[in-house]
């Protein structure tokens, strides 16, 4: 009985996280979205540089030097919990090198460009970037996703790609693909998701990062951006829906909230992710395990000849 109780609650958490990362996981707020096919006039949003819109997609930066695009939403964002999904694609002439890479934004500054990819380096809010390019020397693998939260009052730096300054990175291979990449980002009682599924098969297998104590006010704009510098990409936006989710416990007053992430563990020295570190953990964890398996064993044997010894 114990035990179908066990497989019935882990089933439930099996269906739980499934029910997760829903088709439709709130309800779908197309004010703030931009769902295919696009027309030329988009009134909810505003194109800013060098941004074009087709029905298929809006290009943010054409696989061109020296471009910059941003598509900016007029609405902002009233409600505390949401759900985004974004489609994209990146994708050049470049075979392994191409830039600068597609930031996504939800800040109060909506409309402003800048060295963040095209975007402002001075936010107040929210920003992940889809960044194509290590400009710094021992900043890890590219192309990268990474995540930051910043209340205003320092700069991205794009010299080392926000390497101390993200909440959460990984590693995205997105570029030159056939379907679109989609990222997924759930934000939820202050615990932020940040979900990657570059070859768009929707199953977003993939967590890139996940923090809790994640403060973000209401009131924050969505916006796209984009740049190319000495290296190009086509940079384009194909779809971009959010959901509002609805929570039972009270969010507070958010409006003024400042932006901040609690008890962030503070950044290591920036150093190139050495793999030794992650063979080691897992050596300990296997002697662990073959030293714990061997001590139980050993009792288990003793326990059975002294009850062996009881009964005859
Ligand atoms: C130039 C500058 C950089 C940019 C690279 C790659 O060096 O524009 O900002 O990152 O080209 O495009
Ligand atoms: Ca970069």
């Amino acid at each position: 009985m114990k035990i179908a109780g066990s497989l019935l609650s882990l089933l439930g958490l099996v269906l739980a996280e499934q029910a997760y990362w829903d088709d439709n996981p709130g309800f779908l707020k197309r004010s703030h979205s931009l769902i295919p096919p696009h027309s030329g006039n988009l009134p909810l949003w505003e194109l800013k540089g060098d941004t074009m819109a087709t029905s298929e997609y809006i290009r943010l930066t054409p696989d061109q030097q020296s471009k910059t695009g941003g598509l900016w939403s007029r609405v902002p964002i009233t409600f505390p919990w949401w759900e985004l999904q974004l489609a994209y694609k990146i994708h050049g002439s470049g075979k392994s090198i191409a830039a600068d890479g597609l930031g996504m934004f939800i800040i109060k500054e909506r409309g402003k460009f800048g060295s963040a990819l095209g975007g402002p380096s001075q936010f107040t809010g929210f920003a992940a970037f889809m960044d194509s390019y290590k400009n710094g020397q021992t900043t890890g693998n590219f192309p990268q996703i990474s995540g930051f939260v910043s209340d205003g009052s320092w700069s991205y730096n794009h010299d080392n790609d926000g390497a101390d300054q993200n909440i959460g990175k990984c590693l995205s291979g997105h570029r030159n693909k056939k379907d679109s990449s989609l990222l997924r980002i759930r934000y939820f009682e202050d615990r932020l998701t940040v979900k990657v599924d570059p070859d768009g098969t929707g199953d977003f297998k993939k967590t890139c990062f996940e923090v809790d104590g994640v403060k973000l006010p209401t009131g924050l704009y969505v916006g796209f951006t984009s740049a190319t510098g000495d290296l190009t990409d086509n940079h384009d936006v194909v779809s971009f829906k959010i959901w509002q989710l609805d929570s039972k416990t009270d969010a507070g007053k958010r409006h003024e909230m400042k932006p901040e992430v609690l008890n962030l563990a503070p950044k290591e020295a920036v150093k190139e992710e050495s793999s030794s570190g992650g063979g080691w953990g897992f050596f300990t964890f296997l002697l662990v395990l073959i030293i714990g398996g061997g001590v139980g064993f050993y009792y288990y044997q003793e326990r059975e000849k002294a009850s062996a010894k009881r009964f005859y």
